[in-house]
């Protein structure tokens, strides 16, 4: 393990060259909120990694511990997104514009925001590397960079979304084409893929068929619909409890479950989609659609997968229960890019920030963590547009329910839980870092029993 001892000289000869590459800015255009290119210091107490979910809300944390001044955030993109509310933009239930704010809106009062992209990490000498040729240095580092999405795994996309019929909740620039599609659906098989890797929100990519299955039925299209899910998984869903409830929706409203279907080709311009048979490696399929939905392949972002950070897979190879690095111990990780043995979601990123934050505050004092992450995530299944089942669960895959009432049933009550307050409750406390997740109400709700 190095010395956490601050960089000196390389980054200052490296922010000068920075500063000349971009020309001199005008007077105090580097001031926080507008973004700097060229950061003001090259050392930070707390240097964090990506100003997502996990990034901007670890943040805000950090700021009350260390003071605003030595803390950083390193993210290249000009808006911040909550990207929860995608499935219901995806399905014409909310305006994509609800989804973002400027980054400059989010990142604490204070805080520096290095508008770079991170493309090395160099932990034995405590420091990261940007795309415009900084070095910045740092006692504590926290990497937050989230999950890569890799469209171009499949044949045939990205360049597929330029044609009618195919969208993606997982993306931007790909969401409204999902609620286009939606509405310019005549008569045929409405598609909706899984990938064979670990995916952000696994219940994502079943939420917008049930949204689709209830716009059918609105609309008078049901019964020119065959709705098919076409899963690389085994099952449905990995908690056994929420999964009986998903295949007797399934049942019900006669919904085609394929499983070990693996999406490896789109045909936009015929409306094909081609899957191969993860259990019979060669054969594939091709399925004529008049309505796709695809949810990327995923992985670890590229600049963690080769980093010593990272574990034999790719992602940052953090202790299960502190979040703090196996190797590095003034590294740390917190959500999608973690290899944390959980489902990759905002709840959970906010359960782990009260660890986090915890976990911090011992090693700065050289204590040892003492806080446990259980594991808590949490996914509102979306089954309609005023229906949710909201799943919650650990480590285990056992449910872990907030609320004193069967959360396996589909209710209205979540469905608002999910569409106007979460939202509230993001942008208002998560971010600001006043939202660990709500194991205290679980503790009220259950009077301590559990
Ligand atoms: P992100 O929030 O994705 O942030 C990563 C940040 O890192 C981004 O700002 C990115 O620009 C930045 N970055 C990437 N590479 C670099 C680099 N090289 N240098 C600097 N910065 C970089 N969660 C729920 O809890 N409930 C839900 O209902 C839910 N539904 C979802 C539905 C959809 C369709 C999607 C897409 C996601 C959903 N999620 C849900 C998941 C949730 O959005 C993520 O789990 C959460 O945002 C993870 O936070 P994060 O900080 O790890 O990553
Ligand atoms: C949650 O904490 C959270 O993060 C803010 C979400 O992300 C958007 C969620 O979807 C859910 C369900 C939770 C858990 C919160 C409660 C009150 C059960």
């Amino acid at each position: 393990m190095a010395p956490l001892v601050p960089l000196v000289s390389g980054p200052r000869t490296r922010l000068f060259a920075c500063l000349l590459r971009l020309g001199t800015p005008p007077a105090g255009s580097l001031q926080l909120h507008i973004g700097a290119q060229c950061p003001e210091k090259s050392y930070y107490e707390v240097l964090v990694l990506g100003g997502g979910s996990g990034g901007i809300t670890m943040a805000a944390r950090m700021k009350r511990k260390v003071g605003a001044e030595n803390v950083a955030i390193v993210e290249p993109s000009e808006r911040h997104y909550y990207q929860p509310i995608w499935t219901l933009v995806g399905a014409g239930a909310k305006q994509l514009s609800s989804s973002s704010r400027p980054m400059a809106s989010v990142i604490p009062s204070g805080v520096e925001w290095i508008r770079s992209r991170v493309v090395g990490l160099n932990p034995d000498k405590n420091s990261i590397l940007t795309d415009n040729g900084m070095e910045i240095s740092y006692k504590y580092l926290i990497i937050a960079l989230g999950i890569q999405l890799h469209y171009e795994k499949i044949k045939g996309l990205p360049e597929g979304f330029d044609h009618p019929k195919i969208g993606s909740n997982y993306s931007v620039t790909t969401v409204e084409k999902t609620w286009q599609a939606l509405q310019d659906f005549k008569e045929g098989n409405a598609i909706f893929t899984f990938p064979n890797t670990p995916v952000k929100c696994a219940g994502a990519p079943q939420k917008i068929m049930y949204l689709s299955e209830a716009y059918f039925r609105k609309t008078g299209k049901r019964s020119k619909a065959n709705i098919i899910f076409n899963t690389s998984l085994g099952a449905i869903f990995g908690v056994k409890k929420y999964a009986d409830a998903l295949l007797e929706i399934i049942k019900e409203r006669d919904l085609t479950v394929n499983y070990k279907q693996n999406l490896i080709e789109v045909r936009a311009d015929k409306q094909e989609a081609v899957f191969e048979n993860l259990d019979k490696p060669g054969e594939t399929q091709v399925i004529s659609y008049e309505m796709l939905h695809v949810t990327p392949p995923m992985g670890p972002p590229d600049v963690i997968k080769t980093s010593p950070v990272a574990d034999a897979a790719g992602w940052v190879d953090v202790d299960k229960e502190t979040l703090q690095h196996k190797r590095y111990p003034n590294v740390f990780g917190i959500g999608d890019c973690t290899s944390l043995p959980t489902s990759k979601t905002a709840a959970a990123v906010a359960a782990q920030s009260g660890i986090l934050d915890r976990t911090i505050s011992l090693i700065m004092k050289n204590q040892l963590p003492v806080k446990k992450y259980d594991g808590y995530t949490s996914c509102p299944l979306v089954t309609g547009y005023n229906r949710v089942i909201l799943a919650e669960f650990d480590y285990n895959a056992q449910p872990l329910e907030t609320f004193p009432f069967n959360q396996g049933k589909e209710r209205l009550s979540m469905y608002i839980m999910k569409a106007d307050f979460m939202p509230l409750l993001y942008w208002n406390m998560m971010l600001r870092g006043y939202w660990g997740g709500p194991a205290f109400l679980r503790k009220l709700f259950h009077l301590g029993m559990s």
